[in-house]
């Protein structure tokens, strides 16, 4: 008798369709069965801990209602002005993101959890799409930008550019975002340029580009450039807020080719050759079919698209439809078979974990009692003393003591 119930169970489990009625004592019974292999058991404990199990996951749940109540008055305005023509309301809006201040951040925090809901319910979530441009230093990023980016707004989108700079983390300047490149795209009323923030850490800068695209978008941009340097040399990686990655690269001979070749191709969704115009004409077809050659090497990053390699002039503008072209059936493409919808699902999951990661090692690195402790036992690990996971394990055990239940 246990065995017919078991077989209907584990062959509905199989097709999908939900049970009922499968408690603690019917599993006992089934596992205690032992007619029922190691797989259906498993099978069969799998469906009741995910499905039937009383304890339930936690859910916490955040409606728009009780994030709109959370944020101030002055910020409401901000959001509701943010459609209008005036940028002003978003730059403040980015302002308030890139703050350092506690308030400040839990307030950014509600903005952008309500803005993200509101486009979901509006479906409009997928409408706008994130580019990600990054390329050697000299290669043309920013004056192909301009050209690009007027493109777009000539085709009536609305452009918004940003920019990653690692570097200015270090060197503590901006270096790009440069609207002095950008002289026709950041008076052009469809279009905004935001200079790299060039304040706190390099996660910190991340975290708030990331916000800020969401803004950009809840703004009525649909098309978010992002520009970047040191692509495949830092812990963060542009992937993981765009839906398409660009390479800009410049005309090359073989040798240098060599140098980039590596890691960071394999990243890439387009490879674009700049400068193909005058006396570098030749050498840009060239690059085009040295990497063209390097890509069929290559293992391909999806399996729904083969990235391939074009070439432009940002200078006379020639092939500068033809990238958009090409960045649109990628976007078609991905859509389709629902790589876009996931991927920016997958990316949005990878960076809470991330953020999580960033602010615990923070808060321990400023806990009193870990501060109280570290130098002897930093002056133990150096001295031999004790091993360095001995000492690891007593400073976390020492942040999470007064924490525990
Ligand atoms: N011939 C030619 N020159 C170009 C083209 N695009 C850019 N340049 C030139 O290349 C040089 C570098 O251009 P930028 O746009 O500043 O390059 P970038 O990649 O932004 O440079 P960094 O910001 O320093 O990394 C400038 O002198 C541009 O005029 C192009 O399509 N054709
Ligand atoms: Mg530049």
């Amino acid at each position: 008798m246990i065995r017919s119930k078991s077989s209907f169970l584990l062959s509905s489990i199989k097709r999908g369709i939900p049970l009922q009625g499968l408690n603690n004592k019917t599993l006992l019974n089934i596992n205690n069965n032992s007619n029922i292999n190691n797989n259906e058991t498993t099978l069969l404990n799998k469906y009741y801990t995910s499905n039937c199990s009383t304890t339930k996951p936690y859910v916490k749940q955040f409606s728009s209602e009780s994030l709109w109540n959370k944020i101030s008055d002055n910020t409401k305005k901000l959001v509701e002005n943010l459609q209008t023509e005036n940028t002003l309301y978003l730059s403040r809006l980015i302002t308030l993101i890139e703050s350092t201040r506690d308030d400040h951040q839990e307030q950014a925090r509600m903005v952008v959890s309500y803005l993200l809901q509101r486009s979901k319910e509006n479906n409009t979530q997928y409408k706008s799409f994130r580019i990600g441009i990054s390329g050697p230093p000299g290669a043309g990023k920013s004056t192909f930008i301009e050209a690009f980016g007027k493109h777009l707004t000539s085709l009536n989108h609305k452009v918004a550019v940003l920019a990653i700079d690692p570097s200015s983390v270090r060197s503590g300047g901006s270096v790009l975002g440069d609207k002095t490149r950008m002289v026709e795209l950041s008076v052009d009323p469809n279009a905004y340029v935001r200079p790299s923030s060039t304040r706190g850490s390099l996660g910190g800068i991340c975290k708030s580009t990331s916000d800020t695209i969401v803004l950009c978008e809840s703004a009525g941009f649909d098309v978010v450039l992002v520009e970047t340097v040191g692509v495949g040399q830092s812990e963060v990686s542009i992937d993981e807020m765009i839906d398409i990655f660009v390479l800009l690269v410049p005309p090359a001979n073989g040798d240098e080719l060599q140098g980039l070749k590596k890691g960071i191709m394999e990243s890439a969704d387009l490879i674009v050759v700049n400068k193909a115009d005058g006396e570098l004409l030749p050498k840009a077809r060239f690059t085009v079919s040295e990497y063209m050659s390097a890509l069929k090497l290559q293992r391909p990053k999806s399996e729904n698209w083969k990235a391939t390699v074009i070439s432009c002039s940002s200078l006379s503008k020639e092939g500068i439809d033809n990238v958009w072209n090409m960045m649109m059936k990628y976007k078609d493409t991905m859509l389709k078979c629902g790589e876009f919808k996931y991927k920016r699902s997958l990316q949005k999951e990878t960076f809470m974990k991330k953020l999580i990661d960033d602010e615990i090692v923070q808060k321990l690195w400023a806990d009193p009692n870990v501060q109280r402790l570290l130098p002897s036992l930093e002056a133990q690990v150096r001295e031999g003393n004790i091993s360095p996971s001995l000492a690891s394990i007593n400073i976390i055990n020492e942040f999470l003591k007064d924490k525990k239940d």
